[in-house]
């Protein structure tokens, strides 16, 4: 190994699968990939409460109410650990919120579309939590250690997310005809956000080729795309339901489900800012920030008050 570049050893233990600790040598384009990556995931994680969170007050029962409220936290929970693993790359907490809070930080389209009914609860689970959870389990494998390890914990738990989602819809779907209706329309309005969710196509994808020899992504976007609707296209026969694609067609030849074409111009126009909700989002998220200064305030006094109380005990014996 003595003639190798940093670069080549770095390159040869990703090769090896041998996972990126925080304190190893990395290039400086992986490093900004990483905090690109696992700074959005976190956003997406804590502003992806939002819509849902919208739900709790108005779940159909005591115990909808209860694991939409599990649910939720778990969504906190999973924003704090993706930050935790990106602060070790070198950003602070707090320049990741002023990214998020100016907007100059993505965070996931699908989370700017409304929660117009309580089915929406559901095709939330089945298809976001779905789509994320697809994107996710090769993120358990990804080169870089924290994000790998937070990874574990998110998938375990989205995979519960994905399942009370599914059984939301299955209940509609023996309902009333009202019901029925009402979890079709949640589908017929999730169905194509939740597939663009897996980023623009691979032709038009700048990061994913050099994610891919990093192995911080082991798939493309349209390969884990594909894998989602072939599994969406048979689960929907299970709830009764149907996807809103009438080019939605098995293909013997390629093994597959052929899908219709989506529209990347509504995608497009979400991650630039102007989709159907990104302002109330992120004015939700600025008034929860600014709402919460006095707590920062309080705790960092609380801090200042004990160092100083420890200072003088120590000076004293
Ligand atoms: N939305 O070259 P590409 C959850 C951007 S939350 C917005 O393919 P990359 C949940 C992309 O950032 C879990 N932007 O990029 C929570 C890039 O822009 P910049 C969410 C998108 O990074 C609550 C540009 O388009 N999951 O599960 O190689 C309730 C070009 O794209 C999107 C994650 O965050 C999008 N959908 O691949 C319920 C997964 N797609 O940065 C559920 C982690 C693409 O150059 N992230 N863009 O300005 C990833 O796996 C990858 O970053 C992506 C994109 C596959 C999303």
């Amino acid at each position: 190994m003595a003639n190798l570049t940093n670069e080549e050893v770095f390159q040869d233990k990703v090769d090896q699968e041998i996972r990126i600790e925080p304190k190893d040598w990395m290039p400086e384009a992986y490093r900004q990939t990483l905090i690109r990556q696992i700074s959005q995931h976190a956003h997406s994680e804590i502003i992806g409460m939002l819509p849902e969170g919208n739900w709790i007050t108005r779940a159909p029962s005591l115990k909808r109410k209860a694991i939409l409220l599990a649910k939720v936290q778990d969504e906190a929970g999973h924003g704090l650990y993706l930050y935790s693993a990106a602060e070790t790359l070198g950003i602070t907490r707090d320049q990741m919120y002023e990214q998020l809070h100016s907007g100059q930080a993505k965070y996931s389209s699908i989370f700017n579309y409304p929660t117009l009914t309580w089915a929406d609860v559901g095709a939330i689970g089945w298809l976001v939590d779905g789509a994320a959870i697809m994107n996710q389990v090769p993120l358990c494998r990804n080169s870089y250690g924290p994000y790998a390890r937070a990874m574990v914990r998110v998938c375990k738990e989205e995979s519960f997310h994905q399942r009370q989602g599914f059984e939301i819809l299955l209940t509609l779907s023996r309902g009333t005809e009202a019901q029925r209706n009402m979890a079709q329309d949640a589908i017929n309005r999730w169905w194509w956000p939740s597939i663009m969710m897996f980023g623009p196509g691979d032709e038009a994808s700048p990061h994913t080729a050099q994610s891919m020899r990093w192995k911080i992504k082991r798939f493309t976007n349209d390969e884990l795309r594909q894998k989602f609707v072939d599994i969406c296209a048979e689960q929907v026969k299970i709830l009764g339901f149907t996807l809103p694609d009438e080019e939605l067609k098995w293909n013997d030849a390629s093994g597959h489900y052929d899908f219709g074409a989506i529209d990347w111009t509504e995608f497009n126009n979400v991650i630039r800012g102007n989709g159907p909700c990104n302002k109330q989002r992120l004015d939700a998220r600025r008034k929860a920030w600014n709402d919460g200064a006095w707590v920062r305030e309080a705790a960092m006094a609380h801090t200042e008050k004990r160092k100083n109380r420890m200072a003088a005990a120590e000076a004293a014996a």
